[in-house]
């Protein structure tokens, strides 16, 4: 990403001939770039997450960042590779320094440090330092920084490299700085603004939730109701208003053959607004068991227009087509106006089949002394509960026994709720993953008259107060203030100019989106606005947040877009619980411009592997049609996006930078930071045999270290250099003052016990053993400057290997 865009204001702006038409424009542009800049994001392009088991290394990213613990074991790996170069006083030294360098790539804002965030450009091989930050560096342990390149396909040329920029602080630093102050390493970590809400949803300067959207299906034609069989396939069943169902696998590939098609027997028109059509399908809650599904559409019986919900039974031949010709009519209500027919239909956790009937049309509810939703005596306006097993013989469905208004005089007894004019898309809370708190509550969106939409949740016998009531509001006064009236208000209700028609949503309980659990999230089909509620469950009071789409960079990840088309026609639950949307540019219900979008989170994802699913295998007959995403780059006039100007989106490979790449701009940088791409030649031992120490000055022989097994500073095995290589002290007459010459090279100041016979651990065969018989008067310098027998020359084996607790 271009550091440049972190930067507010640029001076031009303040200079008093720019145009003033022109300054309020890139003012927002700036803001929208600022914006954009620098959000949490991994190295692999996805949102950060909590590691499954906190990190052992990397322990500070172990709430929230980029690694897991594999990811944190092989850096803590490759830091104490590196390590073995340093004595002591190195380790102590630049320890540090690698060691929160080495740990940048668990950093949640990891993307960012890495320069990484356009996954078309090459990131750098080393997070972004802050210029303080790398000024101590440098001057610290400025010639580690080979180390950290060791890794690199041509160590040759980093030597070369490094060992120019090695000696000059502003080149050195020019090729490991992030010129942003605000976002490098380790300011990132103390920028309050960044970290006030991190892990969080973001949100923009008002509020509103970013989140972002990946196209999962498109060319729909009115895409009316998306379900899923809930039978391990993970199939979802997307349906059209003009009477098609689809059989969409689980990684997107759709079935060509239909799985209904009730093109002929459904009522609609291709005019846009029609309310007509094939509205829902539902499966039976055992579909695996009990193959039947359940349809909801309009139909013309003797010119007289109606709602019908019938049965079909799968077929026997596949198990991804309803058999056409089983279809048994389950109800038909009469609809007296073309418009309000209701639609949705769902299972209860209950096994009951829930209907939802819309007032039967025109405004007002204009039928009858007080309309149909009160009206008791009709099923327009209500929502219903039925029982459509074991009907296969007599009735089609019967009356579930504790139905509320049984036996009521005047009253139909499939009643569940009335007082409703239009519920469109209702749900079923999942309940939360943990506890379960919320499972099996039943929300509605009722769409409203002309002054406002409203959220209901559904209860057994609920009056929801239409048509004397719109909203919080009174719709037909005199109904209103009847005392009688009885009615549940809304969970929220808002005014036309936030939209016009509410589509109901779900409440989030998927996995891969931990920030979302208990938000319900729902739409408007006129205004295209996606909005969200949630629970405080102190007061029990749902609070309102806006959704929109991510600005800037926000989501710039892989496959995911910023933008939607406007006419949100209805949202789905795919079988493990994440949340889409369906919505059209025209909506006309032969206009192929239906698309299905996921709502995606890009500020916190769950822990790899935590939310992965295999769906059990689909027999297939017929032809796959595969998916190929087409929108994100769509007519900015039908798409709703919620910045101040579109912003060009640079097209997204969806796969990792070839390393090369990186590898290649590092190069070009280090070779930029020579002189005249002039490279000073350094010469550089083999691999790991490099030897540097603290300040880069090269190990001494009679350098010691300490080598333990649990990784702690102060004690250990001793080890020494000589001749290019490390190798143990085996002696039994090892003293404390030997001991002590041991602590002070180290930079301690005496050893508190002197262990022998190899009781702070033994070395592999492979080390060699490199002194013996070690007498120190405790004064000298190393230990080479001991009494001591000839190096390599001794008469004792690893089983006398010596180690110091210094203190
Ligand atoms: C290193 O530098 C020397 C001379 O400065 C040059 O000849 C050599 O090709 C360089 N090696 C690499 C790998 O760039
Ligand atoms: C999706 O899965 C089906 C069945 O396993 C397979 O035949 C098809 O090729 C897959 N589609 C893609 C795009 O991989
Ligand atoms: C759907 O059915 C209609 C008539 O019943 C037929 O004309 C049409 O070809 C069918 N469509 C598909 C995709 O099978
Ligand atoms: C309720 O509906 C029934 C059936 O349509 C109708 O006969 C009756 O008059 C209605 N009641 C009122 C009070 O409007
Ligand atoms: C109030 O409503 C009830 C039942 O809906 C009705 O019987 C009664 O007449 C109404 N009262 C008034 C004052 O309108
Ligand atoms: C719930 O509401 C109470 C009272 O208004 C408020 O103090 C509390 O902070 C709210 N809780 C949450 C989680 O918003
Ligand atoms: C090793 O040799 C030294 C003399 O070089 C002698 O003092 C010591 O006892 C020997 N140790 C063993 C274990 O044989
Ligand atoms: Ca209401």
């Amino acid at each position: 990403m271009n550091v440049e865009t972190c930067n507010l204001v640029p001076r031009y702006i303040l200079q008093p001939t720019f145009s003033r038409h022109l300054l309020l424009p890139v003012l927002l542009l700036l803001l929208h770039a600022w914006w954009g800049c620098c959000h949490p994001q991994c190295l692999d392009y996805k949102p950060p997450f909590q590691p499954h088991q906190p990190l052992v290394f990397c322990k500070e990213y172990s709430k929230f960042g980029c690694c897991d613990v594999e990811k944190d074991e092989q850096i803590s790996h490759r830091f104490y590779t590196i390590m073995e170069n340093f004595d002591h006083s190195g380790y102590v030294t630049c320890g540090r320094y690698i060691r929160s360098i080495l740990c940048q790539e668990c950093s949640p804002y990891a993307a960012h440090l890495y320069d990484a965030e356009d996954a078309n450009t090459p990131m750098r091989m080393l997070p972004g330092l802050c210029g303080d930050y790398c000024s101590d560096y440098w001057h610290q342990c400025r010639y580690t920084l080979g180390l950290l390149l060791e890794d690199s396909e041509s160590p040759q040329q980093f030597a070369n490299l490094t060992a120019t920029i090695e000696e000059d602080r502003r080149k050195f630093c020019d090729f490991l700085e992030l010129k942003d102050q605000q976002y490098c390493y380790p300011n990132v970590l103390t920028n309050t603004e960044l970290n006030a809400n991190l892990g969080l949803v973001r949100e923009d300067p008002k509020g509103c939730l970013e989140l972002c959207l990946q196209e999962v299906a498109n060319g729909l034609r009115n895409p009316v109701a998306m379900i899923h069989a809930d039978d391990g396939t993970h199939r979802f069943f997307v349906a059209e208003q003009l009477g098609y169902v689809w059989v969409y696998l689980a990684n997107g590939s759709r079935i060509d053959r239909p799985f209904l098609n009730l093109t002929q027997a459904v009522l609609t028109s291709p005019w846009a607004g029609d309310e007509r059509g094939f509205l829902c399908i539902a499966l039976h809650p055992r579909f695996t068991t009990v193959r039947k599904a359940y349809v909801y559409y309009s139909v013309s019986v003797k010119k007289q227009e109606r709602i019908r919900i019938s049965e079909f039974t799968l077929s026997v031949h596949d198990d991804n087509q309803l058999d056409h010709s089983s279809e048994r009519t389950i109800m038909e209500v009469v609809e007296p106006a073309s418009n309000h027919n209701g639609g949705q239909l769902l299972f209860g956790h209950d096994g009951y089949l829930y209907i939802f009937i819309g007032d039967g049309g025109r405004a007002g509810d204009p039928f009858g002394k007080f309309g149909n939703s009160q009206n008791k005596s009709v099923l327009l306006g209500k929502v219903l509960r039925i029982d459509v097993d074991n009907n296969d013989d007599g009735a089609p469905y019967s009356i579930p026994s504790d139905n509320p208004f049984l036996g009521e005089k005047e009253t139909r007894p499939e009643i569940y709720a009335y007082g409703v004019r239009n519920m469109w898309r209702c749900s079923i809370d999942r309940g939360d993953p943990a506890t379960g708190a919320g499972r099996g509550r039943m929300f509605c969106g009722d769409v409203g008259q002309n002054k406002y939409e409203e959220v209901d949740l559904i209860v057994k016998g609920g009056n929801y107060g239409w048509r004397a009531k719109e909203g919080f509001s009174c719709y037909d006064r005199k109904l209103c203030q009847n005392s009688s009236l009885d009615d549940i208000l809304p969970i929220f209700a808002y005014p036309h100019k936030l939209g016009k028609s509410v589509t109901g949503g779900y409440i989030y309980r998927g996995c891969q989106m931990p920030n979302l659990n208990g938000l319900y999230i729902f739409g408007d089909f006129m205004s295209g606005r996606l909005m969200s509620l949630k629970e405080n469950t102190t007061t029990g009071e749902w609070q309102y947040t806006e959704i929109c789409m991510g600005r800037g960079q926000t989501c710039r990840f892989p496959k995911l877009i910023d933008s939607h088309y406007k006419y949100i026609i209805s949202f789905a639950e795919d079988e493990a619980g994440e949340l889409y949307f369906l919505a059209t540019g025209v909506p006309s219900a032969t206009a192929r411009t239906g698309v299905i979008y996921k709502i995606v989170d890009p500020s916190r994802r769950a822990a790899p592997g935590k939310c992965s699913i295999k769906p059990s295998p689909v027999k297939i007959k017929g032809k796959l049609v595969h998916f190929h995403p087409k929108e994100g780059k769509g007519n900015p006039k039908i798409l709703v996006t919620f910045s101040f100007f579109l912003p060009q989106r640079p097209a997204i490979s969806t796969t990792m930078p070839k390393t090369r790449e990186g590898k290649l701009w590092i190069g070009e940088k280090l070779e930029s930071a020579g002189e005249g791409n002039q490279v000073y030649k350094k010469p550089r031992g083999k691999g790991r045999g490099y030897k540097k120490g603290r300040d880069g000055r090269r190990l001494r022989a009679g350098s010691v270290r300490l080598v333990s097994t649990d990784g702690l500073l102060d004690r250990g095995r001793v080890e020494i250099f000589l001749r290019g290589e490390w190798g143990t002290v085996c002696d039994d007459l090892f003293s404390a003052k030997a001991g002590s010459v041991v602590c002070r090279q180290l930079g301690f100041t005496k050893a508190l016990a002197v262990m022998k016979r190899a009781a702070l651990g033994e070395a592999d065969s492979s080390v060699r053993i490199l002194l013996d018989d070690v007498e120190c008067e405790g004064g000298e310098r190393s230990l080479l400057a001991c009494k001591r027998s000839r190096v390599g020359k001794h008469n004792c084996s690893h089983g006398e290997d010596v180690g110091v607790i210094c203190g």
